[in-house]
């Protein structure tokens, strides 16, 4: 961990509080031209935005293993919280809510806290395998050339198909898609967040996959008149609309 100092920084909470927390570090993934399009570093940037916490974003790409092996696997995001390196988004969020009790709950307690693993599981295990497919080809003229080799070779491992097949019937494939959904979109109907009255970290897991859709594609996941639709703007709108504009590392990083 030689690479990170631990500093002292003071961070304004949301609600005006100040926060301690030692120098925080995000690595995440980079396409050629800045756009930040790793779905599980989504979880986490907005868990600290949620938290009140700054943190530097260093960008990776995704070939790169090199510039994480200090990390001792091979994925990000990665979070370097003064001496503590840890991977992993679901470990990543625990480790913020044990850190910084007194900054907002990204679970709001013990029982939110399993409920919120529910769904990491749900979106991990019965959501992403579904939608990736569908948009793989579109990420891989985003990147470079090595990256690009990388990722197609990755996917097509995964799904046991070439990208272009796997994208040949998505205006079909997103009908059931869309049809997953239906638990988040059943709670929407009652509430304005998958939370309840305010949004938690299981809102930014859901979030995250579609945030990752819209960074990488244009095709449209949502319909328009869908309550997660409106649940989406309204995520895009937190922490002073976040989600919305800072999709990209500045130009010149990187
Ligand atoms: N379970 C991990 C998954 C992390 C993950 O798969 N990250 C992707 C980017 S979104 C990655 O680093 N992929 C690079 C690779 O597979 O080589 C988490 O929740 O953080």
């Amino acid at each position: 961990m030689g690479g990170h100092r631990a500093r002292q920084a003071e961070v304004a909470g949301p609600h005006g509080q100040a926060l301690t927390a030692l120098s925080l570090t995000l690595f995440e993934l980079r396409a050629r031209d800045g756009q930040r399009y790793s779905q599980f570093s989504w979880r986490t940037t907005m868990a600290l935005a949620h938290k009140g916490l700054k943190a530097e974003h260093k960008a990776v790409r995704v070939s790169d293993k090199a510039a994480i092996a200090f990390s001792s696997q091979d994925k990000v995001p990665i979070l370097v919280d003064g001496k503590d390196v840890i991977p992993d988004s679901w470990r990543i969020a625990e480790h913020l809510e044990s850190r910084y009790p007194d900054a907002p709950s990204l679970f709001g307690g013990e029982t939110g806290h399993g409920l919120a693993r529910f769904i990491n599981a749900w979106v991990d295990r019965m959501l992403i395998g579904r939608l990736v497919p569908l948009l793989a080809a579109d990420i891989v003229p985003m990147l470079d050339e090595t990256d690009g080799l990388y990722l197609r070779s990755q996917f097509e491992r995964f799904f046991g198909k070439p990208l272009a097949e796997l994208a040949a019937a998505r205006e079909q494939d997103i009908v059931a898609f869309r049809k997953l959904l239906d638990p988040a979109r059943a709670a929407m109907r009652a509430q304005p967040f998958l939370s309840g009255a305010n949004p938690a970290y299981a809102d930014y897991i859901l979030f995250s996959l579609l945030q990752w859709a819209h960074i990488v594609s244009t095709f449209e996941v949502l319909e328009p008149k869908d309550a997660l639709t409106a649940w989406r703007e309204r995520m895009l709108d937190l922490f002073g609309g976040l989600a919305r504009t800072q999709t990209s590392f500045p130009a010149t990083e990187g």
